[in-house]
């Protein structure tokens, strides 16, 4: 299962139906917010895909979590414009 998210705590529950121990490893890695193409910058590929999926719903280029692609999402995007952390 991978989740990302901003800003956002997770709580869950952890059911083990067998019959041997089990082990849970959690990987916490910061993100680069709005770099959708995975290139270590936020850029003009990446406002110009937003754009592209402005108006949809979906939660690739939702940055805010509301479910919706909005003027919020593109104003986060363009708050991280450069390179990531
Ligand atoms: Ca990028
Ligand atoms: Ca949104």
């Amino acid at each position: 299962m991978i989740i990302a998210a901003k800003n956002t705590e997770f709580a869950m529950n952890l059911v083990n139906t067998g019959s041997y121990g089990a082990r849970v490893a959690m990987l916490v890695e910061e993100l680069c917010v709005g770099d959708f193409n995975g290139n270590g910058q936020v850029e003009v590929e990446d406002v110009l895909a937003l754009v592209g999926a402005y108006g949809s719903s979906g939660s690739t280029y939702d940055l805010d979590g509301d479910n919706q692609i909005g003027v919020n999402d593109l104003l986060l995007l363009l708050d991280a414009f450069g390179d990531c952390p």
